[in-house]
């Protein structure tokens, strides 16, 4: 206990010696408003997106296969601009989504390459993806406005499954658009082989990535760029109730996890504001949905198609009226 208190006080004193030291005449910049950051961070990736022109590699089962690279068009150039590819009816096709978060409704562009043929995750799933990632900014030097973008990582050969429900919210709200490929294929050589995979690219404000905190090598308040390729996903359990999350999309949509606050969650069976995907009793009537999709003959959880349904036709665990 003395030991503790001895710890409690070096610590105080550490702390106290730190924050009176130098630092005094330093200042914090305000967080910036959400509304004026995103109009910012909008007019740089449309002009990105009318200034660039892509060149996508075609070479099915190699691992260069979509890649894409951007290049500005230059001057009376006649490449297409890959706005002009705005809700195309063929591929590629510039698409946009609205994300309601902070307040604003950001607009979500994504590039579709190809869709993929596969499943598509959820907005909590795991996902195998290669990407590279960049962030826009906008340089002035002498009076004259250039925009830049600098590449901060790439993965080639994804080795771990990444949780959408971790990563920028920017990836939750795109992946769920994609589809992954055809059964992997491992080759004599060991490396593995993806054919007819969902490939894309993501054009993100910053509001949907690390906005004021950046990250690594990422400066705050840039928009990021992200091409990718989905080849795996992986259906996790975000609240072990033996239901995947996927499987706790009531209106299959693919979006389990609501982000706005304030706003009715489909997905949330009982009403009470925590989404069944992270509810353990999804249907509020004080019986755990562990309990209730478990077989009281043996005690094991019985598969997801087998869950006894009540009288009204809804499964025990989404029904308040009856439980086991
Ligand atoms: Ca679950
Ligand atoms: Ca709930
Ligand atoms: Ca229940
Ligand atoms: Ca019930």
């Amino acid at each position: 206990m003395n030991k503790f208190k001895y710890y409690f006080i070096l610590l105080i004193t550490t702390l106290s010696l730190f924050s009176c030291s130098k630092n005094d005449t330093a200042t914090v910049e305000p967080l910036r408003d959400y509304a004026i950051q995103n109009t910012s961070d909008m007019t740089v990736i449309e002009e990105y997106l009318n200034t660039n022109y892509i060149t996508v590699t075609n070479n099915p089962g190699a691992p260069d296969d979509q890649d894409v690279v951007f290049t500005k068009i230059p001057a009376g150039g006649s490449q297409p601009s890959v706005m002009s590819y705005k809700n195309n009816t063929g591929f590629p096709k510039l698409l946009s989504k609205d994300v309601v978060l902070n307040n604003i409704t950001y607009n979500l562009y994504y590039l579709v390459l190809r869709e993929g043929v596969g499943e598509s995750p959820c907005n909590v799933d795991g996902v195998l993806a290669s990407y590279k990632g960049n962030f826009l900014e906008q340089i002035s030097t002498a009076g004259v406005t250039t925009l830049t973008t600098t590449q901060f990582e790439e993965v080639k050969y994804p080795q771990q499954m990444l949780s959408l429900f971790s990563t920028i919210i920017g990836w939750g709200e795109t992946f769920p658009q994609f589809k992954t490929g055809d059964k992997p294929i491992l080759k004599a050589d060991g490396t593995v082989s993806f054919t007819n995979f969902g490939a894309g690219v993501m054009f993100i404000p910053s509001g949907l990535a690390y906005y004021a905190s950046g990250s690594g090598t990422i400066p705050a308040y840039v928009p990021l760029v992200f091409s990718f390729k989905l080849y795996e996903i992986q259906r996790l359990d975000q609240d072990g109730d033996g239901i995947p999350s996927y499987l706790e999309d009531i209106n299959g949509d693919r979006y389990v996890r609501a982000l706005a606050t304030g706003v009715v969650n489909p997905d949330d069976t009982d009403g009470d504001g925590i989404a069944n995907f992270v509810d353990v009793d999804d249907d509020g009537d004080n019986y755990t949905t562990k309990l209730e999709i478990k077989n009281p003959a043996t005690g094991i959880a019985y598969p997801f198609a087998s869950i006894p349904t009540c009288t009204s036709g809804k499964k025990n665990y989404l029904d308040p009226t009856c439980h086991p």
